[in-house]
C-alpha cells in the first residue's frame, strides 16, 4: 500500500485513480445523470480517454472487443436501470467468450434503495447468473479494494465479466483512502513431470490432434504453439472464432471447428488417437456438439490444458488434466525433443490438405443476388496481411470462416457466444487500438441495424472502418434453420432492404453499393482506397444461404 495517496478527494476522482493504476486508458460509455461526478472526474484524469457511444450494447461490445485485443479488462460505464439492461448483452457475451470485462454502473442514491426508486435495479440479482462478481460500493473508502478485486477476478481462471455498482451520492462524497495496486492473476506453471506425462501419451500416438483456443492468442503464445506443433509434427485444429491462432498455410493447420463444418471433415479429425486441447474450454460449437472429443468419455485419451481447474473435467473425462498456463505449457512442449514418427507426418499432411481443399472458393451464381463469398474472396486478395477482421454473427460469416486466408499477422475478432451486434462496435474498438491497420468488418443486414449506429462513433473519432453488409433482406441464419425444419414457411425472418450506402452517408461515412457481381473488384478497390469509414452494401442472395449449402439443396435433402 502506498500512503502518499492518503489525501482527501471526491470519490469519483478516487475511482479514476483506481482505474488508472489498473492500466485503464480507455472507457466506453453512454452518459447518465447517475454518474455525473465520475464524468467530471474524467475531465482531469488525463490518461483515460472516454469514448461516447450511441447505445450501451454498442459501448459494451466495444469494451469487450478492446479486452479481446489487449488481453486486459475492457471497461464500460453506463447509467442505472435502462443503461445497465442495455449493456447486459456484453456481460453475457463476455461470460460466453471468457473475456475480461468491467461494467461500472451509476446507481441510485443509497438512501433511496429498496423504495422502488426511479430506475432502481438490484444488480446482484440481475447479473448473478452471468457475472463472476457483482459489488455495490456504499462506503467510498472501499473503492480501491473493490476495484482491485474486480480487475483481478475478471482476469483470473476463466476470464469474464464483473459488475461494480456506484451509488450516485457516494461518488460525490469526499474520502481519504490508499489506492490498492493492480495484482496480476495467479496462474500455475506446468512442471517437468506434467510434460513427462504428456510425452508418454504422445510417444504412443501416431494420430495426435491439438485443438487450440482463445487462451493461446496472446503475446508469444501463438509462436509457442507453432514451435510445439513443428517439434512434434502435430496437426492443429482451431476452436470457434479463433482461426487466427495458427497461420492457415502452416503444415500443421488442420482446420477450423466452427458451425456447419462438413461431416467428412469432422470424421477425419475424429480419427485422432490422442487429443490435446490447449487453451480452449471445448465448448459445444468447437467440439461439434460434444463429438470431438465425445462427452463425457472421449474415444481417445484427452489432455486438457486450461488455466482454470473448474473447466477441466467439467464435461470431459481427461487422461491428463493440467490447470496451468497454456503458453508456458507450449513453451515447455516445444523445447522437449521427440523422435520423429513417419506415420504422424502423413496424418498431419493429410489433414492439412483436407483443410486447404475446403477453403478453396468455387464461384456460384443465383438469380436473387450475389454470392457473398465472391465479395469475401475478392477482398481477401486485396486486404493487407495484418488486416483486423471483425465479424458479426450470422450466415454471411460462413464465407469468412471458410475462405479467408488467415495468416501469421491476422487478427480475428467476433463473439464466440454468437451475439449479433458485435461487428460494427467491435470494428470501432479495433480501429481505436490499431490506427495504422486496416479494419474490415463483415455484418448482415440484421446485425447492421442492431448496433450499426456506432458507425457515427467511428466517424466522430476518425476511425476508418470498412464495413461490408450482406444485404439479403433476411435473418438468413434463422431462415436456413426454418427451411430445414419447416420448408417454405419463412415466418418472421424476412426484412425490408434498407439502402445501407445512403445510411452510411447520413452518418458521415462513404457509402458504396454492389448490385452485380461485375462491380465487386472495382468497389472493393475503391472501398480500400478510401481514407475514412466506408460501408459497402452488398446485394446478396438468399438462395445461396451459406458457404456450405443453398436453400434448394436443403429442400432436396
Ligand atoms: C442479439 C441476437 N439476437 C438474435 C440472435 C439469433 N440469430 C442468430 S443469427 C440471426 C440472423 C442474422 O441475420 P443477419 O445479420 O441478416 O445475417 P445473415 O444470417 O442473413 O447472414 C439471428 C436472428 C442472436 N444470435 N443474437
Amino acid at each position: 500500500m502506498s500512503s502518499n495517496d492518503q489525501r482527501e478527494q471526491r470519490a469519483a476522482n478516487l475511482l479514476a485513480e483506481c482505474l488508472k493504476i489498473q492500466g485503464v486508458d480507455r472507457i466506453f460509455c453512454v452518459p447518465g445523470e447517475s454518474y455525473l461526478a465520475f464524468l467530471d472526474a474524467l475531465v482531469d484524469a488525463q490518461t483515460i480517454e472516454l469514448v461516447t457511444c450511441r447505445h450501451e450494447g454498442g459501448a459494451g461490445f466495444m469494451a469487450l472487443t478492446d479486452a479481446k485485443i489487449t488481453g486486459r479488462p475492457g471497461v464500460v460505464v453506463v447509467s442505472r436501470g435502462p443503461g445497465a439492461t442495455n449493456a447486459s448483452i456484453a456481460v453475457h457475451t463476455a461470460e460466453q467468450d471468457a473475456a475480461p470485462l468491467v461494467l461500472l454502473i451509476g446507481q441510485i442514491a443509497r438512501a433511496d434503495k429498496g423504495r422502488g426508486a426511479f430506475q432502481e435495479v438490484d444488480y446482484g440479482k440481475m447479473f448473478s447468473g452471468i457475472a463472476k462478481g457483482v459489488w455495490e460500493v456504499n462506503d467510498p473508502g472501499k473503492l480501491p479494494e473493490t476495484i482491485a478485486r474486480a480487475f483481478n477476478m475478471a482476469q483470473s481462471g476463466t476470464p469474464g465479466p464483473v459488475v461494480v455498482s456506484l451509488p450516485e451520492d457516494m461518488l460525490h462524497e469526499n474520502v481519504a483512502a490508499d489506492i490498492v495496486p493492480a495484482m496480476p492473476p495467479a496462474i500455475a506453471k506446468p512442471s517437468n513431470s506434467d510434460i513427462e506425462e504428456v510425452m508418454s501419451l504422445l510417444a504412443k500416438s501416431s494420430r495426435p490432434l491439438v485443438i487450440a483456443g482463445g487462451a493461446v492468442r496472446y503475446g508469444q503464445a501463438r509462436d509457442a504453439l507453432r514451435r510445439a506443433a513443428e517439434t512434434h509434427e502435430l496437426p492443429v485444429a482451431l476452436s470457434f472464432k479463433y482461426q487466427d491462432v495458427l497461420d492457415n498455410d502452416h503444415a500443421s493447420f488442420a482446420g477450423y471447428l466452427g458451425f456447419k463444418i462438413p461431416r467428412p471433415q469432422v470424421e477425419a479429425l475424429s480419427e485422432a488417437d490422442l487429443i490435446l486441447a490447449i487453451g480452449t474450454r471445448l465448448t459445444d460449437v468447437t467440439t461439434q456438439n460434444y463429438q470431438l472429443p465425445r462427452a463425457p468419455v472421449p474415444s481417445q485419451p484427452l489432455v486438457h490444458v486450461y488455466p482454470d481447474p473448474a473447466v477441466i473435467g467439467r464435461v470431459f473425462q481427461t487422461a491428463c488434466g493440467l490447470p496451468v498456463d497454456p503458453h508456458a505449457f507450449l513453451d515447455l512442449l516445444a523445447s522437449t525433443p521427440a523422435a520423429p514418427l513417419k506415420e504422424r507426418a502423413e496424418w498431419r499432411d493429410g489433414l492439412h490438405k483436407r483443410a486447404m481443399d475446403l477453403a478453396v472458393y468455387e464461384p456460384r451464381t443465383a438469380p436473387d443476388g450475389i454470392d457473398f463469398g465472391a465479395l469475401v474472396h475478392a477482398l481477401a486478395k486485396r486486404a493487407e496481411p495484418d488486416a483486423v477482421i471483425v465479424t458479426d454473427a450470422g450466415n454471411f460469416s460462413s464465407w469468412v470462416h471458410r475462405h479467408w486466408p488467415w495468416g501469421r499477422k491476422s487478427l480475428m475478432l467476433g463473439a464466440v457466444g454468437g451475439a449479433m451486434g458485435m461487428g460494427v462496435p467491435g470494428a470501432v474498438a479495433a480501429g481505436l487500438r490499431f490506427p495504422q491497420r486496416q479494419v474490415l468488418c463483415f455484418v448482415g443486414d440484421g446485425g447492421a441495424l442492431m448496433t450499426g449506429n456506432e458507425l457515427a462513433t467511428a466517424v466522430r473519432h476518425k476511425v476508418p472502418v470498412k464495413i461490408f453488409v450482406s444485404n439479403n433482406g433476411s435473418y438468413g441464419t434463422i431462415r436456413q434453420h426454418q427451411e430445414r425444419e419447416y420448408p417454405d414457411r419463412g415466418e418472421g425472418t424476412s426484412l425490408t432492404k434498407p439502402d445501407f450506402a445512403k445510411w452510411a452517408e447520413s452518418l458521415g461515412a462513404k457509402g458504396l453499393s454492389i448490385d452485380n457481381e461485375s462491380d465487386i473488384e472495382d468497389v472493393v478497390a475503391r472501398a480500400l482506397a478510401e481514407k475514412g469509414s466506408v460501408v459497402v452494401d452488398v446485394c446478396s442472395s438468399v438462395e445461396l444461404i451459406s458457404a456450405y449449402t443453398t436453400i434448394s439443396k436443403i429442400h432436396n435433402l
